[in-house]
């Protein structure tokens, strides 16, 4: 069975850390409703969703990809790469304590969960603004006893790696390929983004079924000429906060 940790969006949302967008109204009525929907999808996939509740103080405190890597073996508490985001990991590690036994990032390293993709047992780490060489060492560190290995990669022009470039299956991958290096991920499938629509490498695996935002259309005629079937979610609003889909839950198995 699959496990998803989510938060409610915070009602400070209009407050989020802007980094590549311009700061626009986010209609929190409609962010909330849209992350509903989310949820209810995930959940109308067998997926058990366990949604913390909303902290005020914590714009950013929906996108609860960035607290934290889970893995099989254990989970990873991330400190994120900035100040106003560092008490978002306290919920998310008391809640995923239940589950999994915890390490985690020390000062100087800072990390978000946005910047790890993980492929089988070779974990890319964004090299971006908001995650550092530090936490990369230290995610070696810990990682190295269950075969995993860590690679730094550099992301230019976007947040964070997973913006960039997401999984659509096991060796599958979907990348736009002005963020990032296309050949580091030599030996994987690649599927390119269409040109204009910048933001469209976010997909959110959910076991076999992949959720995809109806705003990429050019992108999505892509992915279902190659095959692909894909569950829409739509979460606009919270792209105005530079969210996507990934970055609202963490999935894992109970086990
Ligand atoms: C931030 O700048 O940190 C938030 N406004 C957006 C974080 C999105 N998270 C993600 O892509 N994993």
């Amino acid at each position: 069975m699959l496990i998803a940790i989510t938060r409610q969006v915070s009602p400070g949302i209009t407050h989020c850390e802007l980094t590549h967008l311009q700061r626009q109204p986010i209609n929190l009525q409609v962010a909330q409703r849209q992350h509903a929907t989310y949820e209810a999808t995930l959940a109308s996939l067998g997926v058990q969703v366990h949604s913390l509740p909303a902290d005020p103080n914590l714009p950013d405190s929906v996108f609860v990809e960035d607290a934290a890597l889970v893995l099989d073996e254990l989970a990873v508490i991330t400190r994120p790469g900035v100040e106003s985001r560092r008490n978002e990991v306290d919920a998310v590690a008391s809640a995923l304590h239940y589950w999994r036994s915890l390490e985690w990032i020390q000062p100087p390293g800072t990390l978000d969960g946005g910047d790890i993709l993980q492929v089988e047992r070779q974990v890319y780490v964004g090299l971006s603004s908001r995650s550092n060489k530090d936490a990369i060492r230290q995610l070696q560190k810990i990682l190295k006893r269950f075969g995993y290995k860590v690679q730094g990669i550099p992301v230019a022009g976007c947040l964070h790696l997973k913006s960039a470039v997401t999984q659509l299956t096991q060796d599958t991958l979907l990348i736009n390929p002005a963020w990032v290096d296309a050949g580091v991920f030599q030996g994987n499938r690649l599927i390119e983004v269409d040109p204009g629509e910048a933001y469209a490498a976010n997909v959110l695996r959910v076991g076999e079924t992949l959720l995809y935002q109806p705003v990429f259309p050019r992108t999505l005629e892509r992915l279902q000429a190659a095959g692909f079937s894909l569950r829409l979610v739509d979460a606009s609003e919270l792209g105005k906060a530079e969210g996507a889909l990934t970055c609202c839950s963490l999935i894992f198995s109970d086990k």
